[in-house]
């Protein structure tokens, strides 16, 4: 190009851009009036009873049609077993992901091999067939303290089981009963880089609980334990066979949670029932709520995980049940477990975003107690202690622990952060979120440890979750107030209410409601909310004939061209494609008592090209997405003709998609 028409083509660029620039203005300007209130919208306020605050709450959560949310919340779906994904701030219901209890739509233990594997791998060693699950702690994945993204855990307090959730295609991978224990709490949490999910016993028993001690060995025989499971992130699985658990005195431990940054190494679980306490009521004894409740302190457990692994790695466990235990002398002679006494029946520990304080919450307290880090390992080691439990544990002394104590209201529980060095605080007793300060390093050195607003909340919150607000860059927007109780705030469906979610605006100098949601599938225990672009999963499944079970294709898989039935002795052995609107084969004739095998393959690439598979009367669900491949296993142990159709109404002729499966009766 010549130097002259350089010239020309830089002045059209500059005169492009100027006029570019112009048309961005006015259009601008043109869009800003159309975002003006229509004409009427006062009118439909007024008509509808709605306040300048309700009609605020209204814009600010409104996602219209096609829109999507900026927060994507997960969900603990407590007894139902399940998890449930909503979108923020619309509060819409995106998904129930089916965890621990069968789940129909998703085809999740109603025939589906894979399924059926994963909720039979959750099961006791006893024999027993668990079909439910009281999910509490949801714990995304993390990398260096945020959350990533890739996989979601959660535990079952009934059970004491933890299941891996891949993010790639939101569906349960893995259950895991954990040795030992049969009841949990303080899971799931995982440490900054997810090396580890924590999973915390509640009630004591004899290790393992199978071993029968009656209460009157409960002080030698009865203890808790603390599981450290190990997670392969490459396999996407825990690894038992690299997982230990620590024993731990009959306290009654509660929730944990891992630290970060500077105390990332350490883990710290509270503990309520240091009386050790029996109960008996009926028997004339006093009950566990009182019994549990007569000492002004219980204890913090601050856990060396460093160490621990050490220990572990030197052998210096004892294996019980295929788990490695680190014994409770050990963890003690070997500096692995402190307690630091902590305000009456404790219930919530929460790091802070630096990873430096502890904020700890006493169910029957009035105050937040701010635990630092620094002053605890101080503590440590200068063996500044204040004695030692009847088992021998050090007990840090208080004071030389304590950083600060915030008095909030009565009955704190759990707390959350902002990315403001402000804390937000759940408090049950009071149905309020307190909001306050922290001091120190979240406020440039200054003490200023100070409530700043209180929340009436609709009713008994149990945890407040706010976005990313248990990371180490909480994102500040939004909270969600997990109300136990709705009383009124709903259409009344009979004695047992629906629960309450109750999404609550940070982004101001003043908390403010925006949304109540009913849940009405059980009580969920927290939710943890993610940015929804660090989400990636897959809206097909990558490769038709993949197997989900395995996240790899499977070779096994029915491919087009390949449809037929082979019979091995006694086994029939189909192999099936779907595809808009017809299975290949449509028919199946087996004889009475066969083992029937199904290889499903959606062979459709189309983004929400879902076909399902049901058999009447056999009770076979499938759901199978674009490119899955599936096996559906059955006896037909009842003669006669069962029409199998495709439950998802996928095209004008879905109900065309179907096929009969004989089954010829014994002679
Ligand atoms: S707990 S309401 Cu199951 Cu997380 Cu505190
Ligand atoms: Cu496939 Cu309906």
């Amino acid at each position: 190009m010549s130097r002259w028409n350089r010239y020309w083509m830089s002045t059209l660029v500059v005169v492009l851009a100027v006029a570019f620039a112009f048309y961005l203005h006015t259009t601008n300007a043109v869009s800003l009036k159309r975002a003006s209130l229509p004409q009427g919208a006062e009118e439909i306020a007024t008509a509808r009873g709605l306040s300048p605050d309700d009609v605020e709450a209204a814009l600010k959560t409104y996602v219209p049609s096609g829109k999507r949310d900026e927060y994507i919340m997960f969900a603990s779906g407590g007894h139902s077993g399940q998890v449930l994904v909503i979108g923020v701030p619309s509060m819409r219901l995106l998904k129930v992901i089916a965890v621990f209890t069968p789940e129909p739509w998703q085809g999740y233990g109603y025939g589906s091999v894979e399924s059926k594997k994963v909720l039979a791998e959750g099961n006791p060693p006893n024999g027993d067939k668990l079909t439910w699950g009281d999910t509490h702690h949801p714990a995304l994945s993390e990398t260096n303290g945020e959350y990533d993204g890739q996989y979601l855990f959660i535990n079952d307090k009934a059970n004491a089981r933890i299941a891996v959730i891949d993010l790639r295609d939101f569906e349960t991978k893995q259950i895991v009963k954990t040795p030992n224990m049969v009841s949990d709490h303080g899971g799931t949490f995982v440490t900054p880089n997810t090396e580890y999910i924590i999973e915390g016993s509640q009630y004591a028993t004899p290790i393992p609980y199978e071993k029968y001690a009656p209460l009157d060995k409960y002080k030698e025989v009865y203890r808790g334990l603390i599981t450290f499971h190990k997670f392969d992130r490459k396999k996407g699985r825990i690894d038992e066979s690299q997982s230990f658990q620590i024993e731990l005195p009959p306290y009654w431990q509660d929730l944990c949670d891992a630290g970060k940054k500077v105390s990332e190494g350490w883990v710290f679980c509270n503990s309520f029932n240091t009386e050790m306490a029996t109960g008996g009521l009926g028997e004339g004894k006093p009950p566990f709520e009182a019994g549990a409740s007569q000492r002004d302190m219980d204890y913090l457990h601050v856990i060396n995980l460093k160490k621990a692994e050490a220990v572990v790695r030197a052998g210096k466990t004892r294996t019980v049940n295929g788990m490695r235990i680190i014994p409770l002398k050990t963890a003690i002679s070997e500096g692995i477990l402190y307690f630091v006494p902590e305000s009456k029946s404790p219930h919530g520990v929460d790091v802070a975003p630096k990873g430096d304080l502890l904020v700890i919450s006493g169910k029957l307290d009035t105050h937040v107690t701010v635990f630092n880090f620094d002053k605890m390992m101080n503590a440590i080691k200068n063996s500044d202690f204040e004695g030692k439990d009847p088992y021998g544990v050090p007990i840090i002394n208080y004071k030389s622990a304590l950083e600060a104590q915030v008095e909030i209201g009565l009955g704190p529980l759990h707390t959350q952060f902002d990315n403001e060095g402000n804390a937000y605080t759940s408090v049950f007793i009071e149905s309020t979120i307190a909001k306050w300060k922290l001091g120190g390093a979240y406020n440039s050195g200054k003490d200023v440890w100070t409530l700043t607003q209180k929340l009436p909340i609709q009713y008994n919150v149990g945890h407040v979750s706010c976005t990313e607000g248990d990371t180490v860059s909480p994102g500040g927007k939004y909270c969600v107030s997990l109300n136990k109780w709705a009383i009124d705030r709903f259409n009344p469906v009979g004695p047992l209410h629906p629960q309450n979610f109750q999404l609550i605006d940070i982004s101001g100098p003043k908390m403010k409601i925006l949304y109540d949601m009913p849940i009405g599938i059980g009580e969920p225990h927290y939710v943890q909310m993610i940015r929804a672009d660090k989400l990636h999963p897959w809206s097909v499944y990558p490769k038709v004939g993949f197997d989900p079970g395995t996240m790899l294709e499977d070779p096994n898989a029915a491919m087009p061209g390949g449809e037929r039935i082979e019979r091995k002795g006694n086994t029939v052995e189909v192999w099936m494609t779907a595809i808009r609107s017809h299975f290949n084969p449509e028919h199946i004739s087996v004889k009475e008592g066969d083992k029937v095998m199904i290889h499903l393959t959606n062979i459709e690439r189309a983004n929400d090209a879902t076909h399902g598979f049901a058999i009447d009367g056999y009770n076979v669900s499938l759901s199978v997405e674009p490119g899955e491949s599936t096996t559906a296993e059955f006896v037909a142990d009842k003669p006669g003709v069962y029409p199998f159709y495709c439950t998802e109404f996928c095209s004008a002729l879905h109900l065309e998609m179907a096929g009969y499966l004989f089954v010829e009766p014994k002679k």
